[in-house]
């Protein structure tokens, strides 16, 4: 068996892009290295910087912070629950990719988006086909992307649960696949397949007790599928008690075939959005729904029913839920990327959802142990209860008229009526009807299946029943099935000769190896960029122009995804798709180096040691001020933030008295500005300086500094001065200057 294993990967390395190429090779012989779900590790009152943090997990080795971290040292505190983000490039091999993104940003459960409707095909897929908003679960491509994930989450330093759809007709081969290549949790309910992918009823909970079976066995989270009545209903809050009784349907349903509790997740959505008043509506609910289904798992999702080009829109609404997870709780905090209502999903929005649900998650800390729900509150309590008896009466109606079965004939689900009213519109499936009816076998009395995880009675000689991989596995029977013996599993590698990875690569294999840059979004080297712009006209008039601005723009393809009226006649917002074929070639790039600046911390210790000052002005007769008040106000990041004495003497101000206030103040720097310059009064102002402080006998006691629109510090030296500081200066940078100087003079 070890023979036709592959040796480790190579660690990735931090500067390097992941090489498809080499993780595409030697694919039939990648076996995963482990099974089954992981959750992140709480750490109780972890102290990070100088905060103490009730609800975190183990930190990452690998990270990208959040934004604001740099005020914090940089620390990234990441939330004691798994965070989803759901990957749908369509190609495997840019899927893997954006994987590592998310990774760093705080992502452990990484779901990709199977290809439209993959529950439609009624087989297992081989090779991989290009996606359609979405991907080609296939072999080929799972093995990949656990391959890749297998680097990624020692880079990070995290486990990372990959995760798919054990649904369609096809389901219990799904589940084997699944369990055969180390997936780690699976959406699995027959009422998904019944409800939306019209598959007969009865075949389907057939399908889906030998499912459940096989995906207990190897430890996969199982994540049902009642969201997407949330998503589908047409008034979304009107459903909140079907929901109840479609969790409870795939609970009961799921350890009646074997599965035990805690791999079993609830998908459950705050059903409504602004400008809904959503938390009176969302937070009963989400109580209700714990109350009753509290011994699972709560896989809390944002909400997509109501999301639509507004990507700030989303991220508000996302936010409301995130609040409703840590006022109720979440073992798995879901994310939908913000574009997902104008686009398939594009990676830096996969980042932007994780990084939304990390901040709020790590911003909400703690929130309820200072925070408690009302639970006396007389509306919340009669809500709760509410939601729960309209649930019990559809359950008891249900089965007073023959049970789910009759009940989905009789369109019980996801009618927009809350239940007991009724609109009449929910969705009817007839018991002999849909996919694969009457494609139920009876057993033969004497039906043997050598296998260890079976759904029903297998008829296994004395001896091998329940032994599973025990030393008699029933398996071997057989000499072994591929969940015990991987070197069993078989490897279809592309069919397709003209749609395959291999094929698609080639086409950007000039990008890969000549290191060139062009822009992407949904895969490599789609050149796609959004552009924004304000347009001060009515919208309809809006799309078009910024259509045309986007040709002379000499974009391809332009498309307007986004349009926000700001006001009907004033103006619309528009973000503008379009296709850029540039490739830039990094080796004629002429890349400034940065400029050097210290630490926060670290100038602010230099300068209270030292007691440091400066003095500044306005010199010649220059009366503005602003960009010199700017570099010394604490308020906009000046010098006085770091603790420097600022002696400001004004405007226009004769260049002995700066340096007499110099002397007196005892002050290390001398600043002198002058924005609006005639005659080279700049130039004689800095000349001045110079000399007046030689003959003064301070000259090597100061340091000597200037500013202003026209000034440049190669200037500035050539003229006397110790630097010169342009446009675009900030207090940092004059700080850092006056800082590395005085060490080098040793002061
Ligand atoms: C989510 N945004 O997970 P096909 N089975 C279930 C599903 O919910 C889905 C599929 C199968 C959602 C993702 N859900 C969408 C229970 C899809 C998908 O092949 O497309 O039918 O499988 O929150």
């Amino acid at each position: 068996m070890s023979a036709d294993r592959l040796p480790p990967d190579p660690p990735l390395k931090l500067n390097e892009k992941l090489d498809v190429e080499a993780l595409l090779e030697g694919l039939e012989c990648y076996r995963p290295r482990r099974r089954g779900w992981t959750w992140r590790e709480h750490v109780p009152d972890q102290q990070i910087y100088e905060f103490t943090y009730h609800e975190t997990s183990k930190p990452l080795e690998r990270s990208v912070s959040l934004p604001a971290a740099h005020y914090f040292e940089d620390i990234d505190p990441q939330p004691d629950c798994v965070v989803t983000t759901e990957i749908a490039s369509g190609r495997p091999e840019d899927d893997i990719r954006r994987m590592r993104m998310a990774a760093w940003h705080g992502a452990d459960h990484i779901m990709v988006i199977r290809t439209a409707g993959q529950s439609h095909i009624d087989g297992l897929l081989e090779g991989t086909p290009e996606g359609v908003g979405g991907i080609a679960i296939t072999r080929k491509q799972l093995r990949l992307t656990r391959r890749a994930l297998d680097l990624i989450e020692d880079e990070v330093g995290r486990p990372i649960n990959f995760h798919s759809y054990v649904s369609g007709v096809a389901g219990p081969e799904m589940a084997v696949l699944f369990a055969e290549e180390g997936v780690n949790g699976a959406h699995q309910d027959p009422q998904y397949n019944v409800l939306y992918r019209n598959i007969n009823m009865y075949r389907s909970f057939v399908d889906a007790a030998v499912a459940k079976r096989i995906m207990a066995a190897a430890g996969i989270l199982q994540i049902d599928g009642a969201h997407n009545a949330n998503a589908t209903a047409v008034r979304a809050w009107k459903v909140m008690p079907e929901l109840l009784v479609q969790h409870a349907i795939n609970c009961a349903y799921s350890e009646a075939a074997g599965m035990p509790k805690e791999s079993i997740a609830l998908s459950t959505v705050p059903p409504d959005a602004p400008p809904a008043p959503c938390m009176r509506m969302d937070l009963p609910y989400a109580i209700a729904l714990r109350d009753l289904f509290g011994e699972y798992k709560m896989r809390a999702q944002q909400n997509t029913r109501y999301m639509e080009s507004d990507a700030r829109e989303a991220t508000v609404s996302h936010v409301m839920n995130l609040l409703v997870s840590r006022l109720t709780s979440a073992d798995i905090q879901s994310t939908i990327t913000p574009d997902e209502g104008r686009n398939v999903p594009w990676h830096y929005n996969n980042v932007a959802a994780v990084e939304t649900a990390k901040q709020s998650l790590v911003g909400m800390d703690g929130l309820r142990e200072m925070v408690k729900v009302d639970r006396e509150a007389p509306e919340l309590a009669a809500r709760v209860r509410e939601i729960k008896e309209r649930a019990v009466l559809f359950l008891e109606a249900m089965i007073a008229d023959g049970g789910y079965f009759a009940g989905v004939e009789d369109a019980y689900f996801v009618d927009s009526g809350e239940y007991p009213e009724t609109h009449d519109d929910g969705i009817a499936r007839q018991s002999d009807g849909g996919v694969a009816s009457d494609s139920i076998v009876v057993r033969a009395d004497d039906y043997m299946a050598p296998v260890c995880h079976h759904f029903g009675e297998n008829h296994l000689p004395e001896g091998y029943r329940g032994k599973a991989h025990g030393e008699a596995a029933p398996c071997e029977l057989v000499g072994g099935c591929t969940i015990c013996e991987d070197i069993k599993v078989p490897y279809i590698d592309e069919l397709d000769p003209t749609d395959n990875v291999n094929v698609r690569l080639a086409t950007t294999a000039d990008l890969r190896e000549r290191g060139l840059i062009k822009p992407e979004v949904e895969w490599a080297g789609d050149g796609v960029v959004v552009v924004t712009m304000f347009l001060p006209a009515a919208a309809d008039v809006a799309e078009a122009a910024a259509l045309e601005l986007g040709k002379a723009m000499n974009l391809a393809e332009c498309e307007v995804i986004h349009k926000r009226v700001m006001h009907p006649a004033e103006g619309t917002l528009c973000e503008l798709k379009g296709r850029l074929d540039v490739a830039i070639d990094p080796t004629t790039l002429v890349i400034p180096e940065p400029p050097e600046v210290l630490s926060d911390e670290e100038i602010r210790e230099f300068v209270h040691e030292r007691g440091l000052k400066v003095v500044a002005a306005t010199v010649g007769n220059d009366e503005h001020s602003v960009g010199m008040r700017e570099i010394l106000d604490i308020k906009h990041g000046g010098l006085e933030k770091w603790g420097f004495g600022v002696e400001y003497l004004g405007t226009s101000v004769p260049i002995e008295k700066v340096l007499d206030a110099a002397i007196e103040h005892a002050a290390s720097a001398v600043l002198i500005s002058t924005i609006i310059t005639h005659g080279e009064i700049h130039r004689l102002m800095m000349q001045k300086l110079a000399d007046l402080a030689e003959e003064k006998g301070v000259r090597e006691k100061l340091l000597l500094i200037s500013g202003g629109t026209q000034v440049t510090d190669e200037l500035a030296r050539s003229w006397g001065m110790d630097a010169g500081f342009g446009r675009k200066t900030k207090g940092i940078d004059v700080a850092s200057f006056i800082v590395e100087s005085m060490r080098k003079r040793g002061i």
